[in-house]
C-alpha cells in the first residue's frame, strides 16, 4: 500500500501525466489556448518564455523547432499551437489524446 508520508509530493506530480504550455503574457493565441482548456477543466502547467532564453531554447526543442507560442505539450504528446489544439477539440479527437497520456478528461 502507498504510503503519502513516503511519497515527497514534488515525486509524485513528477510522475503524473500533465498538460504544459509554452507562453508569453501579451499573446493572444496563448489566451485562445488557455481558454480552451479552462472551459474544459484541464489543469495546466505554464511556463512564460518571454524573458527566459533558456526556457525558449528548451520550448523550441521539445517543439522540433516550432519558434511560436504557445506550444502544448499534453503528456508525451507535442500538440502544437492553438490552432492545433482548436482543430482537435473540433474534430473530437482532443478526449483521445488526453485518454492516450492517462489524462482524465
Ligand atoms: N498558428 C499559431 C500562431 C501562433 C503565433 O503566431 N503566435 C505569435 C504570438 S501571439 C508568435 O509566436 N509570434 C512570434 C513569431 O511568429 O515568431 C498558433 O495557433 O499557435
Amino acid at each position: 500500500m502507498l504510503c503519502e508520508a513516503e511519497n515527497p509530493p514534488n515525486l509524485v506530480m513528477s510522475s503524473n501525466p500533465r498538460i504544459e504550455i509554452y507562453t508569453t503574457p501579451f499573446c493572444p493565441y496563448c489566451w485562445r489556448a488557455k481558454a480552451l482548456l479552462e472551459s474544459r477543466n484541464l489543469p495546466f502547467e505554464e511556463f512564460d518564455v518571454a524573458r527566459d532564453r533558456s526556457l525558449r531554447k528548451e520550448m523550441v526543442e521539445r517543439a522540433g523547432g516550432r519558434t511560436t507560442v504557445p506550444q502544448i505539450f499534453i503528456g508525451n504528446s507535442h500538440i502544437g499551437g492553438c490552432d492545433d489544439l482548436y482543430e482537435l477539440e473540433i474534430a473530437g479527437k482532443l478526449d483521445g489524446v488526453l485518454e492516450a497520456n492517462g489524462i482524465e478528461a
